[in-house]
């Protein structure tokens, strides 16, 4: 079918807070540099719950939301030479441009960013490069469907620039467990071993232990981290945050009228050498700053805050010596970094699978995402 539009399923988001309706689209063949893939497996990141549920200033209706993914590559459009028909992959919305083109982004090239900028104006505003277009339709009227973060993964068929195809490379690797690798887990991991760069013996505070949480105290165990706080308003993530290596669990709610920072500073005389937001909450934001150890404390934003919020706090906090940072896609150049990340996990050294709390099939996606505002779930991976 290569060339040839494909007529398949795809949950729609046609309006924000509204359920995703499962519709036949139309997905157009690859164009120059574009690469269609049959999806696989699918996890549900809260980010794609935050752009349907309207926060998202860059959201656009109707598209087709999703992100954590993988797939097989279905056919390859004309230039296309860093996969081909039958690679397995994992698409990234944090696209890498170094290797493949002719005039690679700064950002690619530079070693401090990942924020490749090749296709991230087309990738915002929901549509390809080439011709400023979505290659998805609407069966029923031949309407267009926006793309979402360049990936849109529900769907059994999407197109996306070539710049944001990662090789899985291990044969051996289970696609329904590294779809993971594509935005959460390895946010988590990297916004520690990258962004932070945690060493040996330090404290850190983690707020918000869904994934994106559970992969920062994860990887904190594995930088060495002798002190990890979890913190949640939902007292059911303690034993999981424990399990995954947490030695204190604080939950913000319970203790009146005293805020969560004064809290961690108390427990910790005077604050946390790091600490990771993972809620996408801007109080939450100044909480994680204001825990930090004055003098070298580092508070890293992970969490996506809605459309119109901004973070405060008081420049005394900055000026006495602590730092505010953020992360995307945990600071790793994607298409080079994903295949090691399959291997980390093929190295048996990862709780990747324990993230997966849930399955389902494709046509249950409202329900998982009922779960995952619930806090039910950590990631729930529907098959096709
Ligand atoms: P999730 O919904 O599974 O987990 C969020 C957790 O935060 C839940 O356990 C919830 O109980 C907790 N929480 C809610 N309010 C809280 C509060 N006031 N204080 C403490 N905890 C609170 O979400 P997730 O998929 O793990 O994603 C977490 C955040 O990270 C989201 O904002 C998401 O958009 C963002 N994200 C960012 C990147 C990136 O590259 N920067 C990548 C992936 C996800
Ligand atoms: N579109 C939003 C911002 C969304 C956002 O910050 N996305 C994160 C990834 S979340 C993955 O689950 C990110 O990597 N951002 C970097 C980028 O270039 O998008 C808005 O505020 O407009
Ligand atoms: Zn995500």
């Amino acid at each position: 079918r290569a060339g040839e539009p494909i007529a398949c399923k795809a949950a729609v988001a046609f309006a924000p807070r509204e359920p995703l309706r499962i519709v036949d689209v139309v997905v157009a063949p690859p164009q120059a540099g574009e690469v269609r893939i049959k999806i696989a497996y699918n996890a549900l990141c809260h980010t794609d719950a935050y752009t349907l549920g309207g926060h998202d200033s860059e959201g656009k209706f109707p598209c087709i939301l999703g992100h954590e993914a993988a797939g097989t590559v279905e056919s390859v459009g004309e230039g296309v030479t860093s996969c081909k028909a039958g690679d397995r992959v994992i698409p990234c919305y944090q696209a890498y441009c170094a290797d493949i083109a002719k005039e690679p982004c700064a950002h690619c090239v530079h070693p401090k960013s990942n924020l490749c900028q090749a296709v991230r104006a087309y990738t915002g505003a929901g549509v390809m490069k080439n011709d400023g277009k979505p290659r998805f339709t609407l069966a029923s009227d031949g309407s267009e469907i926006f793309h979402f973060m360049g990936t849109s993964t529900f769907s059994e068929y999407t197109v996306v620039h070539e710049v944001a195809v990662a090789q899985v490379g291990n044969d051996e690797a289970p696609l329904d467990k590294v779809c993971l690798l594509g935005c959460g887990v390895s946010t988590g991991w990297g916004a520690v071993h990258n962004t932070a760069r945690v060493e040996e013996g330090s404290s850190v505070a983690v707020f918000g232990l869904g994934a994106v949480g559970l992969a920062c105290v994860e990887a904190a165990v594995e930088a060495g981290a002798t002190r990890i706080i979890a913190v949640d308003t939902n007292d059911e993530k303690e034993a999981v945050a424990r399990e995954f290596g947490a030695t204190d669990f604080v939950n913000p709610t319970k203790f009146g009228d005293k805020n969560s920072q004064t809290v961690i500073a108390e427990m910790t005389d005077g604050g946390v050498d790091y600490s990771f937001e993972c809620v996408g909450n801007v109080n939450v934001m100044r909480s994680a700053l204001e825990c930090c150890r004055k003098g070298w404390g580092t508070s890293v934003i992970v969490g996506v805050a809605a459309a119109g919020t901004e973070i405060s706090t008081r420049p005394f906090q900055l000026v006495t010596g602590r730092t505010w940072k953020g992360t995307a896609f945990g600071g790793y150049k994607s298409r080079i970094a994903v295949p090691k990340l399959v291997e980390k996990y093929m190295g048996g050294n990862t709780k990747l699978d324990r993230y997966i709390t849930h399955r389902m099939k494709f046509d249950q996606i409202n329900e998982a995402f009922e779960l995952l505002h619930e806090g039910k779930c950590l990631r729930c991976v529907l098959s096709f």
